[in-house]
């Protein structure tokens, strides 16, 4: 492999089977080209952020270590997500499959496609616990260490899928 990365993936699902739909979705990342699967935390259900009208989320988070270049693996994510059926119904709204790159090594990049580390990370605690679990001391850049933000953070409504 080319000189390689670690990079951070949150993985979510409301519809189509979620835990089905999460597992499958750690598949396809594990096949990507220059791309290995370190680690993958516990899946988690916990309930929607934004409208209220529609079923639990099952959220999970996985690093990878790739030499894709991050947009080169934000159109991987984003085929994926359309292998797996994923259709554009509201914001925050229900869907098959959402793929956010969180982090990516140590890098901040703010591209008109591309923000990272994604700006909402600091707030969710669906991407936090996970993320924790696998990576506690990482460092988010510009905003802490996880187990700090994840302490801020109200985390109660996770619960671990068996
Ligand atoms: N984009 C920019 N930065 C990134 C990044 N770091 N990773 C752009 C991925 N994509 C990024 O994404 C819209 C555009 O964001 C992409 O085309 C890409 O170029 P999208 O996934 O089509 O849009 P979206 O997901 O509907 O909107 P948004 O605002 O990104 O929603 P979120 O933040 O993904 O939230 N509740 C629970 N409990 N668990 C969840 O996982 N997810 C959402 C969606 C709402 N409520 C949730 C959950
Ligand atoms: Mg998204």
């Amino acid at each position: 492999m080319r000189s390689s990365l670690p990079a951070w993936v949150a993985v979510g699902s409301n519809i189509g089977g979620p835990v089905t739909q999460v597992r499958q979705a750690m598949a396809a990342l594990e096949a990507l080209p220059e791309t290995r699967l370190e680690a993958c935390s516990s899946l988690y259900r916990n309930p929607p952020m934004g409208p209220q009208d529609q079923p639990d989320f099952v959220n999970a988070v996985v690093r990878l270590r790739t030499s894709l270049e991050p947009l080169a693996l934000l159109d991987a994510l984003q085929a994926i997500e359309r292998a797996q059926g994923r259709v554009r119904h509201r914001r925050w709204g229900e869907r098959t499959l959402d793929l956010d790159l969180v982090l990516y090594g140590e890098q901040r990049i703010d591209h008109p496609r591309l923000v990272v580390p994604h700006p909402g990370i600091g707030e969710r605690a669906f991407v936090l616990r996970p993320l924790q679990e696998i990576d506690p001391g990482l460092d988010v850049p510009g905003q802490g260490v996880v187990d700090a933000l994840l302490a801020r953070v109200d985390d109660a409504a996770l619960q671990r899928v068996n």
